[in-house]
């Protein structure tokens, strides 16, 4: 009796088995995964959107992923300026492990290696067709460019299959678009040149010829001038392929709307690198005055109407709800970074950084922790979430999603986390501005000595840096204020035991240099 009992729980095992192995094939035949959409903003602060608390700035399309999506209050790049962000990013390891992992001018090379394990070769391996359209500023080629061939090794070879880039930034040279590794729109007879050195015989710069320009320069930015614009950089050549700086946003968006149209009927990954609200600020006529608070108000308005656009395009090709959007920004807000556009002068009482301490560049909050949300319409419930989440975890966690393995990086799965199940994010995370970096614990910031200036002359911006170590409570102290590390010494050594151990490094307090 037994026996047959045993005998027939055999076969009904047998028979779930065949029939989930049926299941299974059927659903790996429909386009079940979602497809992902990374939007990424340059320069956007804590404080930019009105979902995050700004009330003299409205921002419905960016709000919308935020309230009906997860709105994290704590969530960072890995540090607070671009490039070193976007390599944290895209290969899940921290910036400060590369020394290239700089701000890079427009004529640097690539600083992700084409072997190493990137966020879009996880996408591609779990059967995604992968795209970036936007600001690149990773670097392009192998240290012997020739913008006229093959700008090549590119994204295309670090795992995008289709790639629409800027080189670096708005404001450096090339000014050009790169569509697949070739100059878009490139007249064979006016070949382009780019020199970060020195200029090129004849051509006017923004530093000699300031008749010439348009938008005045006031720190850096004085090298030649682009439709009016004084870069940073020398270039010549290429007339017939430079851009319209007030075009940007919608010729970016064009070619997001072309991408999803085409390749909507297999799941894709693309990641869109919007370039607002970096300098220059050049909106489109559509959006100039509309904020009342110059450029930066302005094109932090155009930017949003082109999340409303790309929205309305998702929910028009019918993929709305099988498309997960995650939304950042690569650092934090800047008002004077080195043209004169009034958004000093016209700032009002916007706050860019909202109620946190210091901006772009800076060891302080404000310089890594940016807006970040995730979305699914359908399958993220919405809400607000504490978690401590970083860009860099992306990477393992879409891994996880697909169910492909990662190669080990910096990068944590926090799948659950992005997709609002949970609220436990990580323990700790290494901050900062590049090379120079904090950790977040818990509660706790503890940002280690350095040399420098406690206040860029430049940018204005407070930079974080002090001889003397600094131990901050962000709970009771989100604007970083009261410097906790003498009344709290044991919690300062704690996180200073485990930074040097994640940074391998030993730190110390530091002297005054000696006048000589
Ligand atoms: C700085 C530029 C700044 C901006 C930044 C890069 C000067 C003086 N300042 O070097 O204007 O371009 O680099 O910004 O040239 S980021 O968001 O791409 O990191
Ligand atoms: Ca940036």
């Amino acid at each position: 009796m037994i026996r047959k009992f045993h005998y027939l729980l055999l076969a009904l095992a047998g028979l779930l088995i065949v029939q989930s192995c049926a299941t299974e094939k059927k659903q790996a035949a429909e386009p079940t995964k979602p497809n992902v959409v990374v939007i990424y903003m340059d320069d956007l602060g804590y404080g930019d959107m009105s979902a995050y608390g700004a009330t003299e700035l409205s921002t419905p399309n960016m709000d919308r992923i935020a309230n009906e999506g997860i709105r994290f209050t704590n969530g960072y790049a890995t540090s607070a300026t671009c490039t070193p962000s976007r390599y944290g990013l895209l290969t899940g390891v921290y910036p400060w492990r590369n020394k290239r992992a700089a701000i890079l001018p427009g004529s640097a090379p690539m600083i992700i290696k084409t072997d190493q394990e990137t966020l879009p070769k996880v996408m591609q391996r779990a059967g995604y067709q992968t795209a970036v359209i936007g600001k690149w500023h990773l670097g392009l080629g192998d240290g012997n460019m020739d913008w006229n061939g093959s700008v090549t090794p590119g994204p295309n070879q670090v795992g995008f299959d289709h790639s629409y880039i800027l080189a670096a930034t708005q404001d450096r040279v090339p000014t050009v678009y790169i569509d697949n590794g070739k100059v878009d729109g490139l007249d064979p007879n006016d070949p382009i040149s780019v020199s970060y050195k020195e200029n090129f015989e004849g051509e006017p710069t923004g530093k000699d010829n300031p008749e010439l320009t348009t938008m005045k320069w006031h720190h850096g930015h004085n090298n030649s001038i682009v439709n009016g614009i004084p870069r940073i950089g020398y270039m010549k050549g290429g007339e017939a392929a430079k851009w319209t700086d007030t075009d940007m946003a919608d010729h970016f968006l064009g070619k997001v709307k072309d991408y999803i149209k085409s390749h909507k009927d297999k799941p894709f990954f693309l990641y869109y690198a919007m370039q607002q609200p970096h300098v220059p600020r050049t909106p489109h006529p559509r959006f100039v005055g509309k904020s009342g608070m110059g450029p930066r108000g302005d094109v932090i308005l155009e930017a949003d109407w082109c999340i409303g656009e790309f929205m309305k395009t998702l929910e028009e090709e019918g993929i709305l709800e099988n498309t997960m959007i995650i939304f950042s920004s690569d650092n934090g807000p800047v008002l004077q970074d080195g043209y004169y556009d009034d958004a000093e002068e016209l700032v009002g009482n916007h706050k860019p950084a909202g109620a946190l301490r210091g901006g772009k560049y800076s060891l302080f909050e404000a310089g890594s922790r940016v807006p970040f949300m995730t979305y699914w319409k359908g399958t993220i419930e919405p809400g607000v979430s504490d978690a401590l989440v970083c860009q860099i975890d992306l990477l393992a966690s879409l891994a996880s999603m697909n169910n492909v393995e990662a190669v080990p990086t910096d990068s944590k799965n926090f799948l659950d986390v992005f997709l609002g199940k949970s609220q436990k994010g990580r323990d700790f995370l290494v901050e900062g501005e590049g090379r120079g970096t904090a950790l977040r614990a818990g509660d706790w910031v503890m940002i280690p000595p350095y040399r420098g200036a406690a206040v860029s002359k430049n940018t204005g911006i407070e930079l974080g840096k002090n001889l003397d170590y600094q131990l901050y409570n962000l709970k009771e102290d989100i604007g970083q204020q009261n410097n906790l590390a003498e009344a709290n010494p044991e919690k300062l050594q704690e996180l200073i035991a485990k930074y040097e151990e994640i940074r391998g490094v030993k730190t110390k307090k530091l002297e005054p240099k000696k006048k000589k």
